[in-house]
C-alpha cells in the first residue's frame, strides 16, 4: 500500500495499489501521506442544525460500534476539530443530491455533501476505508482502526442504480429484504424494484380486494427441477406469503433511511394468473384457475373490461399510498394475445374502442394506467413490450430483451432503464452449469456484468440523457433459499455497482478484481454467501 503518492482515478485504473479499496470506486480519489485513526476517543460530529448530517452521524456511530466496541459520542459542532469524524453540508451544486467530498488527514475525517444521500454515501466510503474487520458483528481486538488519508470527490454516474427482487415466484421474508437493502446501501445502489405480483403469487395486501392475498398469495405446490424437463414433478408443498400493508410501510421506511427507493411492480395485463385465480371475473375465460405452480409464459391474462381497468386502478391507488416512489412499475411483459383473440367479449370491446390489433389493445391498456398514474403525480415504468402498439405518453421503458427497446424509447424522448438479459440477469448461470446449482439458463460471468456499458454507442448525447441507469434482476423461479439468492447476487452486484456509479473512463476489470479481494473479506464478515470468483 502506498502513502504519500498522489494518483487520480484515470491514471490508476481503479485503485488496486492504493489504500482506496472501495467498491464502487469513487469518481475522483487521491491518497495523501498518513492515516486517520478511529479510537475510543473519536467524536462523530455533525454540523449544528443539519438534520441530515445528524442522522448519518448516528448511522455511522451505530455501524462502527459492533466491531470496534466503541460507543462513539455523536455531537453537534461548528466545524471539524482534532479527533473528530465530521459531517456537514456544502453548496457545491455539481455534487447533486448524491455526491459528496471526503477529506481525511491525520487530524480528522470530513464528509461534506449538499444532500442527505451524499452524506450517507460518504459514510459508506468511510466504512470501506477502514480495515475490513469493521464489518464484523462483534468486537475485534488488536486491530488498529486506521484509514488512509484521502481526498475524494465522488458523484454517481447514473441516478437509477437498481436491483430487482422477485418475491412472487418464491416469497422473500421481510428480514431478508432488509438485509438486502443494507447490502444495496453498502454498494451505493438506490432502487429496489420489487416484483410483487405474478402468475405464481400475489404478495401485497390490498384492503379493497382481500382475496388477492387470501387466495392469490398461496399455491398448492411447486415444480421441482427445470421447467423444460419433459416429466414434470411437484414438491406437494403449499408455498406462499405476502407483505401486509404494515410490513410494506416498515420496508419502505427502512429503505428510505438507507436512501433506497422501493419501486413496486404490479404486473398487467399478463403474468396475472394469481389475481385471476382470486377474482375470476378479471380473466378472459370462465375457467376457475388456480395459482400457477410452474414457470413460463402463461396464456391466462387480464380481460379488458372497464371494471377490470377500475379494479387495477383501485389496486394502484392503494399501492400509491404505500410506496412514495415516483416510478410505479406496471409490468407489461410477456402478454400472449391468444385469449384476447379468442374471447368474444374482448373482440367486441376492441370494436367498441375502435382498436384493430391486440398489440394496440395492450397499448390502450397501458395508456389507461399511464393516465391514472400521471394524474396522481407519478410516472409509469414498464418492460420493453410496452413499446408495441405505441408507447404511452408518460412511459419510461425498462429494456430487458436487449438494449434495442431502450434505444427506441430514448430516440422517442422517453426515459429508459437498461436491464438487458445479456448483462443484468443474475438468475443466469455465472459459471459452468455442470458445477453450479440449477438455474434458469444463460451465461453471465462476473466480467460480463463488469463490462456492461449502459449507454449504447449509437445514441446521440441528447438521447443518452434519457438513460437513467441500469438494473440487475434476481428472478426467483429457481431460487428458493436466501443463501442461494446471495450466491446469485454477489459478487455480480459489486460489478453492477461499479457500472452504474463509477466513471466510464478508468474502468478496469483487473483492478476491480484486485479490489474485490478486500471486499470479499467484508462480505465474509457480513456472512453473505457469495460465489467465490477465485474458484
Ligand atoms: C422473463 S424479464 C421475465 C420474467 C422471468 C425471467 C426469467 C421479464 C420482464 N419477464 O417473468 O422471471 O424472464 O429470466
Amino acid at each position: 500500500m502506498f502513502s504519500g503518492i498522489t494518483l487520480s482515478m484515470c491514471a490508476m485504473l481503479g485503485g488496486a495499489d492504493t489504500g482506496i479499496q472501495v467498491i464502487p470506486f469513487p469518481a475522483q480519489a487521491v491518497t495523501k501521506p498518513g492515516t486517520f485513526a478511529v479510537t475510543s476517543e473519536t467524536i462523530i460530529a455533525f454540523e449544528s442544525g443539519n438534520a441530515d448530517a445528524e442522522q448519518t452521524a448516528h448511522y455511522l456511530a451505530e455501524t462502527l460500534r459492533p466491531a470496534t466496541g466503541f460507543a462513539l459520542p455523536v455531537r453537534a459542532a461548528d466545524g471539524p476539530k482534532e479527533g473528530t469524524l465530521f459531517l456537514g453540508g456544502c453548496d457545491e451544486d455539481d455534487l447533486g443530491d448524491e455526491g459528496y467530498t471526503l477529506a481525511t488527514t491525520p487530524k480528522h475525517a470530513v464528509i461534506k455533501a449538499p444532500g442527505a444521500a451524499g452524506l450517507f454515501y460518504g459514510a459508506q466510503t468511510i466504512r470501506q476505508l477502514l480495515p475490513p474487520d469493521v464489518f464484523a458483528d462483534s468486537p475485534r481486538t488488536g486491530i488498529k482502526w486506521t484509514m488512509p488519508c484521502v481526498e475524494i470527490r465522488d458523484v454517481p454516474r447514473f441516478p437509477w442504480r437498481g436491483m430487482l427482487l422477485d418475491p412472487a415466484r418464491h416469497f422473500i421474508e421481510k428480514g431478508n429484504v432488509k438485509a438486502f437493502i443494507d447490502l444495496m446501501a453498502l454498494h451505493k445502489l438506490n432502487r429496489l424494484h420489487m416484483h410483487l405480483t405474478d402468475d405464481q403469487g400475489w404478495r401485497v395486501e390490498i384492503k379493497k380486494y382481500p382475496r388477492l392475498t387470501e387466495v392469490g398469495a398461496w399455491r398448492k405446490e411447486t415444480l421441482v427441477g427445470h421447467a423444460r424437463e419433459e416429466k414434470k414433478q411437484y414438491d406437494g408443498k403449499r408455498h406462499g406469503g405476502f407483505y401486509s400493508q404494515d410490513d410494506v410501510r416498515e420496508l419502505v421506511a427502512y429503505a428510505a433511511e438507507r436512501h433506497v427507493v422501493i419501486v413496486p411492480e404490479i404486473e398487467m395485463p399478463g403474468h396475472a394468473q394469481a389475481a385471476v385465480a382470486a377474482y375470476p371475473e378479471l380473466g378472459c375465460t370462465d375457467e376457475q384457475l388456480e395459482v400457477l405452480t410452474y414457470w413460463g409464459v402463461n396464456e391466462n391474462v387480464f380481460n379488458v373490461e372497464e371494471t377490470t381497468i377500475a379494479f387495477l386502478q383501485d389496486v394502484l391507488a392503494e399501492v400509491l399510498d404505500l410506496f412514495p416512489s415516483e416510478f410505479i412499475h406496471i409490468g407489461g411483459d410477456e402478454c400472449p394475445k391468444k385469449q384476447w383473440k379468442e374471447s368474444e367479449r374482448v373482440q367486441t370491446r376492441m370494436r367498441d374502442l375502435g382498436i384493430d390489433t391486440e398489440e394496440e389493445l395492450q397499448s390502450w391498456f397501458v395508456r389507461q394506467m399511464d393516465a391514472f398514474l400521471t394524474e396522481q403525480g407519478r410516472r409509469l415504468i414498464g418492460w420493453d413490450e410496452i413499446l408495441e402498439g405505441g408507447l404511452a405518453p408518460g412511459a419510461t421503458v425498462m429494456s430487458w430483451r436487449g438494449v434495442e427497446g431502450g434505444i427506441a424509447a430514448a430516440r422517442a424522448k422517453h426515459d429508459v432503464v437498461m436491464s438487458p438479459v445479456t448483462h443484468t440477469y443474475f438468475d443466469y448461470y455465472q459459471g459452468n452449469p455442470e458445477a453450479e446449482p440449477l438455474a434458469i439458463g444463460g451465461n453471465l460471468p462476473l466480467e460480463t456484468v463488469y463490462d456492461f456499458e449502459p449507454i449504447p454507442a449509437d445514441l446521440t448525447p441528447a438521447e443518452a440523457q434519457h438513460v437513467l441507469g441500469a438494473q440487475a434482476q434476481l428472478w426467483t423461479e429457481y431460487i428458493r433459499a436466501w443463501s442461494h439468492l446471495e450466491y446469485m447476487a454477489f459478487p455480480r452486484a459489486c460489478a453492477l455497482a461499479e457500472v452504474v456509479w463509477s466513471p466510464r473512463e478508468g474502468k478496469d476489470f483487473a483492478a476491480f478484481k484486485a479490489r474485490l479481494q478486500r471486499h470479499l473479506q467484508r462480505l465474509d464478515l457480513l456472512k453473505v454467501n457469495y460465489r467465490d470468483p477465485r474458484e
